[in-house]
C-alpha cells in the first residue's frame, strides 16, 4: 500500500502545529514538501528505502524534510513532531475542521484558555470566554459557535461498540436518580447504528433541575460540556453524552421524536398530516378541527407547538397507535419503507436477542485465537450456547505472519477436536475460515473442506473495488457454507469491497450458503441495508461474532440487531436455529 498519504499527513500535522506556534516560512515548506509527497508517483515507502538522498528527489524536499520522511516511514512518527505535539497537546485536525478556526487560533486559544479539543472550545465560545483573548472579539466567538455543530458532524464517529457500552452505564445511572421516572437511550443508540455521533438519553421527571443536577455529577463524566435547565451534555470516555429531560406526560412524543431518525420523523410527522394530526416532540395534536395555516404544511422540527387536542405523547406506542400503526421497533426507523409496512400490517416480526442459539465463527489458539478449543467451547457454554463451529484461519492470501494452518494442520486440528467433542459441554462443528482470493478461488484442498462441518470462507486481501463475481463464486463453491464478513470494510477506516448485493444474495439463496453479520463492532459486515436486501432475495443469514477470546462471544448482540435493522425474522437467521437444524442446511 502506498503511504504517501499517511506520510504527508504527519508533515502538515507537524506545519499546523510550527504556525500555531507562530514560527514563520517553515510550516510553509512543510505543507509544499506534503503535497509533492502525495501526488509523487512512486511509494514513499520504496523511496526511503533506499534513504533520504533518494527522497530528495521528490521536488520541494530538502535534506532536513527527507530525513524526517525516513524516519516517519520507520517509525510512524518523527522526533520533532512528537516534540511539538508534547508542547502543544492539542485535537489540531478536529479543532481546525471548525470554519475560521485555523491553527494560530488553535495556538492562541490553547494558550491563553487551554482549548484543547472541540468540547473546550464550545464551552469557551459558549461562557463568552473567547472574546476576552486579545485580536478575538464578540463576532470571532459568535462565528466558532455557529461553526461548531458542523464540525462535529464531519468528525470521526463512535463505533456502536464502544458507545454502546457507555449508553448502557449512563442510562443505569440516570435510572438511578431518585427524580428520575421513565428513562431510555434515544437516537442512534437505540437504532443501533453502525457508528454513533452522540449518545442521547431522556428521562421524564417533575422536578427536571434536580435530574440535570445530578446528572452533572455522574462518576464517570469526565468533563462537562454544558448544562441547562432541561439538557445537559458532558463527555464520558471520550463520547459526548447528552440528556434530555422532559415532563412525565411528554416522555413518549420526546422519546420517538428524539429516538430519530430524522427522515422517519419527517415521513411519519407527514403521514399524519394527511390525517389531520401534527407531531411533534409535545405530543401527537388533532389538528382536524383547525382552520388555517398550520394544519396543510408539516411542523417545523422545532416548533415546540402545542396546537389543538392532545391525543398521544404520554407513551410512544401511542404516538404510532393514533395514527392507526403498530409499534415500529427503533432498529427500523430508517425510512426504509417501514411505515408503509406498518400500515399495510406487514411489518416483520423481528429476531430477538435470546433466540441465538450458537456460533458459527470461532477462533483459537490454533491460528490467532487467545485459547483451546476446550475453553472457547467451555466459554460458548457459559455464555448460553448450544453449539460453535471452531474455524480458525487457513493460510492464504491476507494471512500474514503465520497465522493461518495450512491443510496438514487443518486436518490435525480437525481430529484432534472431533476425538474431544465427545467431552465438551457445547455440540462442536468442525471448522475452518478459508479465504476467498482474488478470483473467487478458496484457499483450502477441496477434499478436505468436503471432510469439514462447516467451512466460513472470507475475503482478506484486495479489499478494493467490485467484487460481485469474486463473492458469487464463493458463495456457489459448493462446500462453502457461510460466507464471513463479505464486504471486509472496517469502520472508520476500510470501505471494503463493493458488490451487488441481490446477486450475490440471491447465488446464495439457490447454493444454500449463509451470509455472515459479523458482530465484530469494527466490522458489523454484512450492514443493516445490506441484510434487507440479502432477506429479500431469500438469503439466509449467519450471526456470528468472530470470536478470538471469550469476551467477544458478547458481541452478539451488535449483529442481532445489525439483523433487525434488516428486517431479518428469526427464520431468516442460520443460529436461530437448534444443532440439528444446523447440520441440516451445513449438509
Ligand atoms: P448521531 O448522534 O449523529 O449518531 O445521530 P442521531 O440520530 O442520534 O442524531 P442526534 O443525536 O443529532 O439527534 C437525536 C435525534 O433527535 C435524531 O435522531 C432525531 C431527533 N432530531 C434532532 N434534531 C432534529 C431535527 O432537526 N429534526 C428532526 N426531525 N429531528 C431531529
Ligand atoms: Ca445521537
Ligand atoms: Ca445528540
Ligand atoms: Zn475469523
Amino acid at each position: 500500500m502506498r503511504r504517501n498519504a499517511e506520510v504527508a499527513g504527519l508533515l502538515e500535522e507537524y506545519a499546523d502545529l510550527l504556525a500555531a506556534q507562530d514560527v514563520s516560512y517553515k510550516p510553509k515548506s512543510y505543507r509544499r514538501a506534503a503535497e509533492s509527497i502525495r501526488d509523487y508517483p512512486a511509494a514513499i515507502e520504496e523511496l526511503a528505502a533506499d534513504g533520504p538522498e533518494a527522497v530528495e528527489e521528490i521536488p520541494d524536499v530538502g535534506s532536513s524534510i527527507a530525513a524526517k520522511v525516513v524516519e516517519a516511514v520507520e517509525t510512524g512518527s518523527f522526533e520533532q513532531l512528537d516534540e511539538t505535539r508534547a508542547e502543544l497537546p492539542v485535537e489540531m485536525a478536529e479543532l481546525t475542521s471548525v470554519e475560521g478556526v485555523g491553527p494560530r487560533t488553535v495556538g492562541d486559544l490553547f494558550e491563553a484558555l487551554d482549548v484543547r479539543n472541540l468540547d473546550d472550545l464550545e464551552a469557551a465560545a459558549r461562557e463568552g470566554e473567547i472574546r476576552t483573548v486579545s485580536g478575538y472579539g464578540e463576532t470571532s466567538e459568535q462565528n466558532i459557535l455557529d461553526g461548531i455543530p458542523f464540525a462535529r458532524q464531519t468528525q470521526r464517529r463512535e463505533l456502536l461498540g464502544d458507545a454502546r457500552p457507555v449508553g448502557d452505564a449512563v442510562l443505569g445511572f440516570v435510572e438511578s436518580i431518585p427524580e428520575a421516572g421513565r428513562c431510555e437511550l434515544a437516537g442512534s443508540l437505540r437504532r443501533w447504528k453502525p457508528t454513533i455521533g452522540d449518545v442521547d438519553v431522556l428521562a421524564g421527571s417533575e422536578d427536571r433541575a434536580a435530574v440535570i443536577d445530578a446528572f452533572v455529577e455522574w462518576e464517570r463524566a469526565d468533563e462537562v460540556i454544558e448544562a441547562g435547565t432541561d439538557k445537559a451534555s458532558v463527555r464520558s470516555n471520550g463520547q459526548r453524552v447528552d440528556l434530555r429531560v422532559v415532563v412525565p406526560e411528554e416522555f413518549g412524543s420526546a422519546l420517538q421524536y428524539f429516538t430519530g431518525s430524522k427522515e422517519h420523523n419527517i415521513r411519519l410527522r407527514n403521514y399524519a398530516i394527511e390525517r389531520g394530526y401534527k407531531l411533534n416532540e409535545y405530543g401527537a395534536f388533532d389538528v382536524s378541527d383547525l382552520e388555517g395555516a398550520d394544519a396543510d404544511e408539516p411542523a417545523a422540527p422545532d416548533s415546540g407547538q402545542r396546537v389543538g387536542e392532545r391525543v398521544a405523547g404520554d407513551t410512544e406506542a401511542g404516538m404510532y397507535e393514533v395514527l392507526d400503526l403498530p409499534y415500529v421497533p427503533p432498529e427500523l426507523r430508517e425510512d426504509r419503507g417501514e411505515i408503509d409496512a406498518a400500515a399495510a400490517g406487514q411489518l416483520p416480526e423481528l429476531l430477538a436477542e435470546d433466540e441465538i442459539r450458537g456460533d458459527l465463527h470461532v477462533h483459537t489458539e490454533w491460528s490467532d485465537g487467545d485459547l483451546s478449543v476446550a475453553e472457547m467451547a467451555e466459554a460458548a457454554a457459559e455464555f448460553g450456547h448450544e453449539y460453535v463451529c471452531i474455524s480458525d484461519h487457513a493460510t492464504g492470501p491476507g494471512m500474514v505472519g503465520g497465522v493461518g494452518l495450512d491443510d496438514a494442520a487443518i486436518r490435525e486440528q480437525a481430529a484432534e477436536v472431533r476425538e474431544q467433542a465427545a467431552d465438551l459441554p457445547v455440540e462442536v462443528f468442525v471448522g475452518v475460515e478459508a479465504t476467498v482470493e482474488a478470483d473467487g478461488a478458496i484457499s483450502v484442498a477441496d477434499d478436505l473442506l468436503a471432510d469439514l462441518d462447516c467451512v466460513v470462507a472470507s475475503p482478506h486481501s484486495g479489499l478494493e473495488g467490485d467484487a460481485t463475481d469474486r463473492l458469487t463464486a464463493a458463495v456457489e463453491h459448493p462446500h462453502v457454507d457461510v460466507l464471513g464478513h463479505p464486504s471486509g470494510r472496517m469502520l472508520n477506516s476500510r470501505a471494503g469491497l463493493e458488490f451487488d448485493v441481490e446477486a450475490v444474495a440471491s447465488a446464495a439463496a439457490d447454493a444454500e450458503t449463509a451470509l455472515e453479520i459479523n458482530s465484530n463492532p469494527h466490522r458489523l459486515d454484512l450492514w443493516g441495508s445490506a441484510v434487507k436486501r440479502a432477506v429479500e432475495a431469500g438469503a439466509t443469514i449467519a450471526i456470528d461474532t468472530d470470536a478470538h477470546t471469550p469476551a467477544e462471544y458478547r458481541n452478539v448482540r451488535y449483529g442481532v440487531h445489525t439483523a433487525r435493522r434488516g428486517w431479518a425474522e428469526t427464520a431468516d437467521v442460520l443460529n436461530a436455529r437448534d444443532a440439528d437444524g444446523v447440520r441440516e442446511f451445513l449438509h
